[in-house]
C-alpha cells in the first residue's frame, strides 16, 4: 500500500464496485446509480465500446471518446474500464469486483441473459449484484428523441456510417426511394433490431417515378429525393450511382452527393446502355476495362470533399458470367486504385458463388469492407452472410416490391366493389397515417 496521504489509503482499501454503462446521454437516473454505487466502495465504470453496445442496441449517439470524457468528469467515478464485450465478461474477470451495480430494469428488458451471466460469473469470487430501482419519468430514449430533433443531422449521419463499419459485424441496410419509405425503413423495429442505414436504389428510385432503371433520373431529381429522405431520417445513406456516368461529369456528381451528406457512393463497372443487373437483357452489357474503371475510382476519390464519405466499387463479373478469378482480380485492382470497399453482385438463386468470392477475398492483405445484395439468394440468413465475412447486407428493393401489389389490389377492389369500404381492413387508417407523420 502506498502511504501518501490518508485519502489515497482509504480509497485503496475500499471494495471494488463495477458499474457497466453505455453513458450515451447522462441523466439523473445514471447519477443516482453512481452515487449509490459509491457508498459501497471505489466505483469502476465499465464503459461499453460502440462494438459492445451494437450487439444488442443501436449505436449510441456519442462516440466512445466523447462518452469517456463525460464519465471521467463525474465525481462519483474513480476509474473507467474500457469494456468491449456486451456481457462485460472480460472486464469482470480482470477486475473481479466485490459488487456489480445495475439498474433493476434489466430484469425485464433484452439484457435478461446478460444479467444471468453476470450473476453466475461473479459468484465464482463471491461478488454480489446490487440492483437499484430504475428512476421513473426519465430515460435516454426520451432525451435522444429531443436530441435528434435539435442536433445538426449532418454530424450524426456522417459520423455514424464509419462508426458502424468499425463496430458492427454486419451492417443492415434497407432500400428507400422517397421520404415515406425512409420514414418506414428507419422507424421499423423488431425487438432490438433495426436497419442501420438506407440505400437509395436506382431500381426502386426509377420505379417510384414510373421509369425503367436505365440511368434516366437526373442529378437534380436525385438531390431532391435525397433531401426528402434526409427530412424523414437521420440514418446514413448509401447511394447507388450506377456507372457513375461520364468520367468528366463524375467529379461534379460526387461533390454534390458529398455536400448533401451521403455516407457512401457505389459505382459499378458496367458500361454502355444501362440495364438492371437482375434483368435477362444484362448479357448484352459490357464491363469496363480494369484500367478505365480504376481511373474512375481515382477521379471519384479525388472529388470527395469530406474525409468521411466512402467510395465503393461494384463488381459485375459474376452477373456477366466472367467468373470468380476476374471478380477477384478486379477487387484487388479497385482497392489498390483507392476504393474504400467492394460490392460483389450475383443473380444466382444460392449464395455459393458469392461465398466462394468471400473465401479468397477475406485473405486479401488490402481487404476492405464488402457489400452484398441478396435479392435472388434471398433464402440466405444474415448469420451466414456474417459467417462468410460480409460486412454490409443491402435489402435493395423489398419495400417497393411489397407496396406495388398492395396498391394494385386496392385499386382493383375499388373498381370491383364500386366503393372503398371493402378494402378498409387492408389499409392504414387516416389516424395512423397522421401519427406516422407525427402530426
Ligand atoms: C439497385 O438496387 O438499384 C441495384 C441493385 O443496383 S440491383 O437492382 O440488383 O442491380
Ligand atoms: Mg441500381
Amino acid at each position: 500500500m502506498i502511504k501518501t496521504n490518508g485519502f489515497l489509503e482509504v480509497k485503496m482499501n475500499k471494495k471494488k464496485v463495477f458499474v457497466p454503462m453505455a453513458c450515451d446521454l447522462i441523466h439523473e437516473g445514471h447519477i443516482n446509480i453512481l452515487k449509490n454505487a459509491a457508498k459501497y466502495g471505489k466505483v469502476i465504470v465499465g464503459l461499453l465500446t460502440d462494438e459492445a453496445i451494437s450487439v444488442y442496441k443501436p449505436l449510441p449517439l456519442l462516440n466512445y471518446k466523447r462518452r469517456l470524457k463525460i464519465i471521467t468528469s463525474i465525481k462519483f467515478v474513480d476509474n473507467v474500464e474500457k469494456t468491449g464485450d456486451w456481457d462485460y465478461r472480460q472486464a469482470l474477470e480482470k477486475i473481479r469486483p466485490d459488487f456489480v451495480v445495475h439498474g433493476d430494469d434489466w430484469k425485464e428488458n433484452n439484457q435478461k441473459q446478460v444479467r444471468a451471466n453476470v450473476i453466475k460469473q461473479i459468484k465464482t469470487w463471491k461478488g454480489s449484484l446490487i440492483e437499484l430501482p430504475y428512476t421513473k419519468g426519465i430515460s435516454s430514449t426520451i432525451i435522444k428523441k429531443i436530441f435528434r430533433k435539435n442536433i445538426n443531422p449532418d454530424i450524426l449521419r456522417r459520423e455514424t456510417f464509419n462508426r458502424l463499419l468499425n463496430s458492427k459485424k454486419l451492417i443492415r441496410v434497407i432500400e428507400v426511394h422517397n421520404g415515406l419509405s425512409a420514414l418506414i425503413g428507419s422507424k421499423s423495429k423488431y425487438k432490438n433490431k433495426e436497419f442501420d442505414c438506407m440505400w437509395l436504389s436506382s431500381l426502386t428510385h426509377s420505379t417510384s417515378k414510373g421509369k425503367p432503371d436505365i440511368e434516366y433520373i437526373d442529378d437534380t431529381t436525385v438531390s431532391s429525393t435525397i433531401n426528402d429522405i434526409f427530412d424523414c431520417s437521420l440514418k446514413p445513406l448509401l447511394f447507388d450511382a450506377d456507372s457513375g456516368g461520364r468520367p468528366e461529369h463524375l467529379k461534379f456528381t460526387i461533390a454534390n452527393l458529398d455536400r448533401l451528406g451521403v455516407s457512401a457512393i457505389v459505382i459499378e463497372d458496367k458500361i454502355g446502355e444501362k440495364k438492371n443487373s437482375l434483368s435477362k437483357k444484362v448479357y448484352s452489357q459490357k464491363q469496363d476495362s480494369i484500367k478505365k474503371f480504376c481511373d474512375k475510382i481515382k477521379i471519384a476519390k479525388k472529388s470527395t470533399i469530406s474525409s468521411d464519405i466512402r467510395i465503393f466499387a461494384r463488381i459485375e463479373s459474376l452477373i456477366l458470367n466472367k467468373g470468380l478469378d476476374d471478380a477477384l482480380q478486379r477487387a484487388n485492382a479497385y482497392i489498390n486504385a483507392g476504393a474504400d470497399g467492394i460490392m460483389i453482385h450475383s443473380k444466382k438463386k444460392t449464395p455459393n458463388e458469392v461465398f466462394a468470392f468471400c473465401k479468397s477475398y477475406n485473405k486479401f492483405k488490402n481487404r476492405m469492407p464488402l457489400i452484398v445484395v441478396p435479392s435472388t439468394f434471398d433464402k440466405t440468413y444474415e448469420k451466414d452472410l456474417e459467417k462468410n465475412g460480409i460486412n454490409i447486407v443491402i435489402y435493395a428493393n423489398q419495400l417497393i416490391r411489397s407496396a406495388i401489389p398492395s396498391m394494385q389490389k386496392t385499386a382493383e377492389n375499388i373498381l370491383k366493389n364500386q366503393r372503398s369500404f371493402d378494402e378498409v381492413r387492408n389499409m392504414m387508417s387516416i389516424k395512423e397515417i397522421l401519427q406516422l407523420l407525427d402530426q
